[in-house]
């Protein structure tokens, strides 16, 4: 993109909008050619505003085609407005006025899925974060919130469903085949959460009795085959209302609550007022067709959507940079909710691993930035694992240092306070702080500065004094909006474990003593302690930092054994396994023979044998690091290295521990009697970790255990394990049958024909790109729906990494070619898709330039803001 490069947008530049729009009418006439919508806007000069008797500038899109502008009543013509790429202003208007504008709108044509689209024969929108200017001209800004009525006009046979937010209150028949319905959402809110759909759906109905007494009706709209796939959402749905009045006392506010699954979606889900709208892959499910993990990932999304209804809604951001106000505390709590509802040790582990891997590799990228940002070019860009992720530890943070009541106080004042205006994270902190008493100064820098901290312990005990002595430093790297760092108020939970393994008494009967670092360097002492303690340091991941302590193979087996924090326990089985990872690929890399050192293969033997431990721990305990978590540590990141080791240590311990993984894996299986509840779904995560250690000894005799299951299963958690670890083996003709089979099985069903594709896009077989390629050849793929383009191109770039770093360049090469070809029709996927590429300075010279030299061919051609914000930091 060389003309005209996209301007970048400031947080300090904000200032109130100089006008307010009261009250919102929109009339919608659905056409297969073209839709034409009506507004009627009731608006006012902003009191609060100090820009005077400034012009008024709508924000519009190019493609809206302008049909008719009436100020109160009266046509405008072409000289009394002006109109640019991005708006439309009308100077000299008085303090309150009616504006009456009419446009016509292509959804048909609309590929971008933002704004107003049709998928699959319905037309369904996305507004947030600035797609309602595809819709209409109008302050498309959070901080304007108004009252919506929404009439909907569309032909009865193809649309017999009419939708929008709040309440429906009118429907009626036109004589020429149409009809139309009337909702009204009584609750203020800005465009970004304004929604409406239209189609052919089924309803599948359910109610919720709130803890006052009062029921909503609960709907969730389908196509007709997904019929058969709604009961997990729905239950879902209920256990996240009643949780809300439970741990926040939130109640729901509307008397109908609406749920519809999409197939063409950027993202999970949106949390549009009272009529959510969900990717189809984020709702829909049932045993034959989705695996366990999806299931709870169902239930958090659901979860995550509802909550929204308070933080987001009711109360909701006054800028884009104050994205983290509702996504990182609305993340903090479906967390919770996800960790109430199952095992909340394993949701900790799994939320810290995608934290340490992706979000900390986004905090060492180009595009590191803080939760709360300073700057953007394209806001869609944003909605990241720091804003998110990073932005929910930053929220647990609080919770950890104000404890659970003083918490929920905060929280209650924040609604309370804040309810229906658009607020800043800081109201959300001063909340917290005035309702705790507790400072939370040193605190805010969290929100204002990138970067991962490093967080140094060392110790030493005098056992004459019986002082146990921790000294703790903080650094964080530079990022790209600061080289210097200001120490941040990191809570670090520690326990001392005595030479038994019990925790020791820190004061009080206390076993864990959160410590308060909050400078560069700080020592900690602990008086009255008998004999040399071992620490465990950073219980339950209490804050999201790095932490370095020199544990030795033999300290970091017994906190294995003996932690009562279990996460620690996880953790400390993490680091021994990533220790001897980091020698054996330097052993490789030198061209040293590999040798598995003992200590692993005793740890991983105590834990198959503890009979005591729940399955579902013993699994995660079982998970090698990640090849993303191992390249996350790096200092250079070799790809094959990393891979080739990782497949070495399965191997190896797959050879000594045999016998222990097959009665794992015998012990757990369960045939024909498929259950999902929290027992059923352990046990099968552990059967399933034992076969993919078996599978690798690449034995005849194994491989027809898979094959077994893979044929016989009545559930797609073990149909789709079988696959992929038969689909990634090296039995041929096997791995081919299965995959075929599984496509004459379920080729009907899209999205499980999107984990095939996955399968086999994530196979580290030096034949996956072609597969890919040729797979993108079918009639079954299409450019674009995002879901088909995450499952192949997605995962093959973004999980696949020893096969997208082939030493050729070839998969840097086909991925700016779909890019630049995405790039046209959906800005949003193909700058998301950008991102493996964007971490080329964390590879060799060789890759490097490689990289280098696609992102600038990227670079030459002409970009939506979305790509060119992602490729031209990642090239600065
Ligand atoms: N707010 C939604 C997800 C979402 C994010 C970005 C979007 O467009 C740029 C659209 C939707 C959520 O957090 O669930
Ligand atoms: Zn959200």
């Amino acid at each position: 993109m060389s003309k005209d490069n996209p301007r970048a947008i400031h947080l300090k530049d904000y200032r109130v909008p100089p006008f307010l729009i009261d009250r919102t009418e929109l009339h919608f006439e659905l056409g297969e050619k073209a839709t034409l919508v009506k507004s009627r806007l009731s608006m006012r000069r902003n009191p609060d505003s100090d820009e005077g008797d400034a012009a008024l500038q709508l924000h519009g899109d190019t493609s809206l085609v302008l049909r008719r502008l009436q100020l109160d009543g009266k046509d405008l013509s072409v000289s009394d407005y002006q109109r640019d790429d991005e708006s439309l202003t009308i100077a000299q208007l008085p303090d309150n006025f009616v504006l009456e504008c009419v446009t016509l709108i292509k959804p048909q044509e609309n590929t971008s899925l933002e704004g107003l689209y049709k998928s699959n024969g319905m037309f369904c929108t996305q507004c947030e974060a600035e797609g309602f200017r595809k819709i209409t001209f109008y302050l498309d800004r959070p901080d304007v919130m108004s009252v919506f009525t929404t009439t909907i006009v569309a032909n009865r046979q193809d649309y017999p469903v009419l939708l929008s937010n709040g309440n429906p209150v009118e429907q009626g028949e036109q004589e020429d085949g149409r009809h139309w319905c009337r909702w009204d959402d009584p609750f203020k809110k800005p465009a970004y959460l304004f929604a409406l759909v239209a189609g052919k759906l089924e309803q599948v109905d359910d109610s919720f009795t709130t803890q006052s007494g009062r029921e909503v009706a609960l709907r969730l709209f389908v196509e007709p085959q997904n019929l058969d796939k709604c009961d997990h959402a729905l239950a879902s749905l209920k256990r996240s209302m009643a949780w809300d009045e439970q741990v926040y006392g939130r109640e729901y506010d509307l008397d109908i609550f609406m749920i519809v699954a999409v197939d063409h979606f950027n993202m999970g889900a949106m949390e549009n007022k009272g009529l959510n709208i969900f990717n189809s892959s984020c709702v829909l499910a049932n045993p034959a067709t989705t695996t366990d993990a999806g299931f709870q990932r169902i239930e958090g999304i659901v979860g995550h959507e509802y909550f929204h209804n308070w933080s987001g809604n009711r109360v909701t951001c006054r800028d884009w940079f104050q994205l983290s106000l509702k996504e990182g505390f609305t993340v903090f709590r479906d967390a919770e909710f996800s960790a109430d509802m199952g095992s909340r040790t394993v949701k900790r582990i799994e939320d810290v691993s995608l934290l340490r891997t992706a979000q900390f590799a986004e905090d060492a990228g180009p595009m590191a930035h803080p939760v709360r940002p300073a700057s953007y070019i394209e806001i869609s860009n944003f909605y990241t694992l720091t804003v998110y992720e990073k932005g929910a530890e930053v929220v647990r943070m609080i919770h950890t240092l104000l404890g659970a009541e003083q918490f929920r106080k905060g929280s209650d004042l924040y609604f309370e306070r804040h309810d229906g205006q658009a607020v800043t994270t800081d109201d959300f902190i001063q909340a917290m702080e005035d309702a705790s008493g507790i400072d939370l100064g040193q605190f805010r820098r969290w929100y204002s500065q990138a970067g991962t901290p490093v967080v140094e312990v060392s110790d030493d005990y005098d056992a004459e004094q019986r002082r146990y002595r921790l000294k703790v430093r903080q650094h964080c790297p530079a990022t790209p909006e600061s080289d210097s760092k200001q120490p941040f108020h990191i809570p670090l939970a520690v326990g001392l474990l005595d030479e038994q393994g019990n925790d020791l008494d820190l004061g009080d009967g206390q076993t864990t003593k959160i410590l308060h670092l909050t400078e560069a360097e700080q020592e900690f002492v602990f008086e009255g302690i008998d004999s040399q303690p071992l620490p465990s340091l950073l219980r339950g991941f209490s804050a999201p930092v790095k932490l370095r302590y020199p544990y030795s193979a033999e300290q970091l087996v017994f906190l294995m054994a003996h932690d009562s924090d279990g996460f620690n326990r996880w953790d400390a089985g993490q680091r021994l396994a990533v220790d001897l990872m980091q020698g054996l690929i330097s052993d490789y890399q030198q061209g040293r023979e590999l040798v598995l050192d003992r200590s692993l293969v005793e740890a991983y033997t105590k834990v198959l044998s503890d009979r005591s431990l729940d399955p579902a721990m013993v699994a995660k305990l079982l998970l090698l690091p990640s090849e993303a978590y191992l390249a996350e540590l790096a200092e250079v990141i070799d790809p094959e290295a990393i891979h080739l080791v990782r497949e070495f240590v399965k191997r190896e311990l797959a050879q000594a521990l045999q016998g222990l993984l097959m009665d794992a894996y015998r012990h757990n299986r369960s045939e024909g009697d498929y259950q999902l509840n929290a027992d059923a779904i352990a046990r099968r995560s552990l059967q399933n970790a034992a076969l993919s250690y078996l599978m690798t000894l690449e034995q005849p005799r194994i491989l027809v255990l898979a094959q077994h299951q893979f044929a016989s299963a009545d559930n797609m958690t073990d149909q789709l394990a079988a696959l992929s670890l038969i689909a990634h083996s090296g039995f041929e003709s096997e791995r081919q049958q299965a995959l075929s089979e599984f496509y004459q099985q379920w080729q009907q069903d899209p999205l499980v024909v999107n984990q095939w594709l996955s399968v086999q896009a994530t196979s580290p077989r030096d034949d996956s790109l072609t597969q890919v390629k040729a797979l993108m050849a079918q009639p079954l793929f299409d450019l674009t729906n995002p879901n088909r383009v995450r499952a192949l191109i997605g995962a093959f770039c973004g999980q696949n990494a020893v096969q997208f770093h082939r030493a050729d360049g070839e998969g840097y090469r086909f991925l700016a070619d779909q890019v630049i070809a995405l790039d046209k029709l959906n800005p949003q996927i193909a700058s998301r898709l950008l991102t493996p590429l964007t971490r080329w300075k964390r590879y060799d010279s060789r890759r490097q330039a490689l990289m280098r030299a696609q992102l600038e061919r990227i670079m030459a051609g002409e970009l939506s803001k979305d790509s060119y914000e992602i490729v031209s930091k990642s090239l600065a």
